[in-house]
Parts: C-alpha cells; structure tokens; sequence
C-alpha cells in the first residue's frame, strides 16, 4: 500500500468569524448555515421592517435620556451570556441543545442582556436602548426562527441623585411625563407575590418597586400604543378598507421569571386567534448593579422581539420572510412615517411529510459518541437537521406521536414537516429529495433507526 510521502502539519481546530480565529472543542454546536446569518444585521438595513420597527420603538425612549446601542458584535462570552445576569449553573438555557456555542467559552449571544452588565458598568446615562441579532436553537415554525432580533432597554434612577432621596416619588414624578394613553391593559395579578414575583427586600421598598414597576409597564404600554396607532392611522390615510377591520387591539401583563429581574413579566398581544408572547420584563436585581459598580443604582429592565413586533404591524405572516432577499417583500417597506399592511404576494402550495423514527436503545449506544439516545435525545436537534437541509423552505415542524414499545421500553417519535416556499411553488421531486435528505441526516447524526 502507498504511504502518505509527506505528513501535512496538523492545524489545531479553529473556527474563524469576522477576522477572529476561535478555538474549536467538545462544546462547539454552530453549523456554517448560522454563521452565515451574521453579516446580515437585519436591524441597520434602511427599509427594511425590522430597521423601522427598531426605529420606531427608540423614539419612544429618546436621548439623552436614552443612549441607543446598534452595533455590538454578537459573539460573546458564557460570562456575559449568562454568568453575569446570575443564571444558575444547570439553567436550561446554557445547554448545547438551546444554545449556540463557538466553543465552551464563548456563546452567539441568545438575548440582548448580555450586554447588560457591561452597558451598566459604563454608566452613560440613565438609560439605553440595544437592539441586535440574537441567535437561539429553537422551534421551526412561523413565529420562531434560529436568529431574530431583540431591542433591550433599561432605565435607571441613582438613590444619592433623586430630591430628598425618595426614589419612589421620583420615578412616580417621571412616570407622569410619560404620554397617557387609554388602552385597557388586562393585568390581574398584584406587582409583588412572595414567592413567584418576590421583592428584593434587602433593597428595595414596596414603594420603590411598585413605583418602578408602575414606569417599566406605562414605557412599554406606551410603546404597544404608538406602534399600533400609526398602523391604523396609515391603513385608515391609505384608505384602507382594512383599517376598520382590524381587530381591537388586546394587549394583557403575565407573570414571568428571569434570573435577572424580580418582579418580572411578560407583555402579550392577541394575534390569529392566540396570545402571542412579546416582551419580557422586569425590576433589575440589584446583584447586577452592585458588580457593575453602580450599586447606587436602581430600574428596569425589558427585552423585546423586533419580528414579533412588526409581524404584527405589518401584518406578516411568516417570520421566515424577514429573510427574504425578494423585492416582492422588500419593496413594501419604505419609510417609517408610513406604515402599512403587507401585502402577501402569493401563497404558494403547501407539502406535508411526516418522518418516524425510533431512538436508539441506551444500551446500544456504548460508545456512540454524540448520536442520540434516549436520555440525550433534544428535539431542537432534529430542528436543527431540517433547518440545515430544508433551510426557508420549512415553514414548520412539529411532533405529532410519540410512543414508548410497553415491552422493550424503546421510544418513537414522529414528525411532521410542513415544505412550503415564500417565494414559488415547490416541485414534488425537489420536496421527495429534501424529505429523503432529512431522513439520512436523521440516521447519520442522530443514529436513529427510521420506520
Ligand atoms: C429574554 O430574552 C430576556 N432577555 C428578556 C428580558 C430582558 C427580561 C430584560 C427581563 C429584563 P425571552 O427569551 O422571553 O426573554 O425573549 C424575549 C422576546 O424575544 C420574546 O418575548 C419574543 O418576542 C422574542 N423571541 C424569543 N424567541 C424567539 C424566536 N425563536 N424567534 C423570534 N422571536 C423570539
Ligand atoms: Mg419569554
């Protein structure tokens, strides 16, 4: 047999982003299909939704008294992912299956907190705005996508600035600068609740945070309001049949948890029938100012979903089309004075597939490295394979049956894809060979055993 006449050096394992070379290990999760999102930056492209909405949601927190942050990268370390905003050690989140990683270190940001601590630590001004491209392994279906975009904001008040030091009367003060409106907000459970929504008594009074609280909800109330006036006015100026049809706007607070706020909430809006989940919220822990060397410091936090925002104001149906590069989508974008409904430009056919599949045996995984098996089995991965083999033209996936064999324990699932293109009407050969290609990466990377 020939042997190799020369052996080339062996190059240590690196992944290289925007001119950063990052070493490769066991954790490194993130497909060249994610990667390939980054230069994108959606938020900063002129005319397009997701710019406008960002646009139109800043000139509700204007400066000075609000700093606006557009530009920060999105590779960012475990630290300030998620050690810095005290997510605890086997917080879901921090999985390979939820998460994309570089490597063990360093993480594509999941939300715009990541910056937090640091925007905190620079201490510019009493408040802030960030708004980036996030990245999250994730559902498939119209409201999720792997990257979207997120606006944080936060405002603070400092206890040795505010007259006489009574915080809760000056964030009541500031709170009647806000611009009243006379939307009917749903908010039934009280502010603060021992154990699911507690105070942080060693630091804040009732006052403080039903003060601070009352703010955070009237900012972002405010800003739901605004939003969804100028739809409305443009529809009914356009003479838009539609204008009276749309649908009162019902807007409701739920109770949340974040590691890194308390009280906390989110901010949901009916839309198709369904509660669909904005925004989440809330009083910052104090644990965050205090290791940003601001401890003086006290406010809110919130982090919002751009394309959820402007899927409702635009009336989008379909996250995957912020995406598209068609002109038939993006002519419809032009100015943020002038809001108006999209206009779908067809709706193609769509294909549904179903895929079944058995999870290997645990006791046939000995030594099967990281193919699937009961106990490590996360549906994000399958996700993952037929986002990576179908790309945009999944519209969803979803589980439809699974099964446990009663004698040999073993587990069954099945799925079903939903092929449908934005942008055409997809041959039956081209979904027979997508489907076919789903089913071998399945086998290949998950080691499943199809039925
Ligand atoms: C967060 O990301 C928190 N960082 C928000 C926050 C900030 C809380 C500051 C408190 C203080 P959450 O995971 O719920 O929270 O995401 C926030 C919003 O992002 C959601 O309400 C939703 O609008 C949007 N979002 C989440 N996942 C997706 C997805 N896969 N595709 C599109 N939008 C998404
Ligand atoms: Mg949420």
């Amino acid at each position: 047999t020939a042997a190799p006449t020369f052996k080339s050096p062996v190059k240590a394992p690196a992944l290289e982003v925007d001119g950063k070379l990052y070493s490769v290990d066991d954790w490194t999760n993130v497909p060249a299909s994610i990667l390939s999102f980054l230069p994108r930056k959606l938020h900063l492209q002129p005319s397009h939704p997701v710019s406008i909405t960002r646009q139109v949601i800043e000139s509700n927190f204007p400066s000075p008294t609000y700093t606006h942050y557009n530009h920060l990268h999105p590779i960012v370390s475990v630290a300030q992912n998620f050690d810095s905003l005290g997510f605890p050690q086997d917080h879901p989140g921090r999985s390979r299956s939820d998460t994309y990683y570089l490597n063990k270190d360093t993480v594509l940001r999941t939300h715009t907190s990541a910056h937090e601590a640091e925007i905190f630590r620079d201490n510019k001004s009493e408040g802030y705005t960030i708004s980036a491209d996030v990245y999250r392994r994730d559902a498939i279906d119209r409201s999720h996508y792997p990257v979207f975009h997120q606006m944080e904001g936060a405002r603070m008040w400092d206890r040795r600035k505010v007259l006489g030091g009574d915080v809760a009367k000056a964030v009541w003060k500031d709170l009647e600068l806000l611009p009243k409106h006379n939307l009917e907000v749903e908010d039934p459970n009280p502010t603060i609740h021992p154990e699911r929504n507690p105070l942080q008594a060693e630091h804040h009074t009732t006052e403080e945070a039903e003060a601070i609280a009352a703010h955070l909800k009237k900012s972002l109330e405010g800003v739901v309001v605004e939003l969804f006036s100028r739809a409305r006015n443009a529809a009914a100026a356009a003479g838009n049949a539609d204008a009276n049809a749309i649908e009162p706007l019902r807007v409701r607070w739920v109770e949340a948890y974040f590691p890194f706020t308390s009280p906390s909430w989110e901010l949901e809006v009916f839309w198709q029938g369904d509660w669909l989940e904005i925004l989440g919220c809330g009083v910052t822990k104090q644990e965050l100012y205090i290791n940003a060397g601001v401890p003086h410091k006290l406010g809110w936090a919130f982090g919002i979903g751009l394309e959820r925002v402007a899927m409702l104001l635009y009336s989008i149906p379909d996250i995957r089309l912020f995406w598209s590069n068609d002109p038939r989508f993006l002519s419809q974008f032009s100015t943020l004075e002038k809001i108006s409904t999209y206009v779908p430009f067809s709706k193609y056919p769509a294909c549904y597939k179903d895929v079944s599949f058995w999870l290997r045996s645990s006791s046939s995984s000995a030594g099967g490295g990281s193919k699937a098996n009961a106990q490590d089995f996360h549906e994000n991965d399958v996700m993952e394979i037929v986002r990576d083999v179908g790309g945009d033209l999944v519209e969803d996936v979803r589980l439809t049956d699974e099964f446990t064999h009663p004698a040999s324990g073993r587990k069954s699932f099945c799925y079903r894809i939903n092929y449908r293109s934005l942008e055409r009407t997809l041959t039956n050969e081209e979904t027979n060979q997508l489907h076919d290609d789903v089913r071998k990466s399945l086998v290949e990377k998950l080691g499943v055993e199809l039925r």
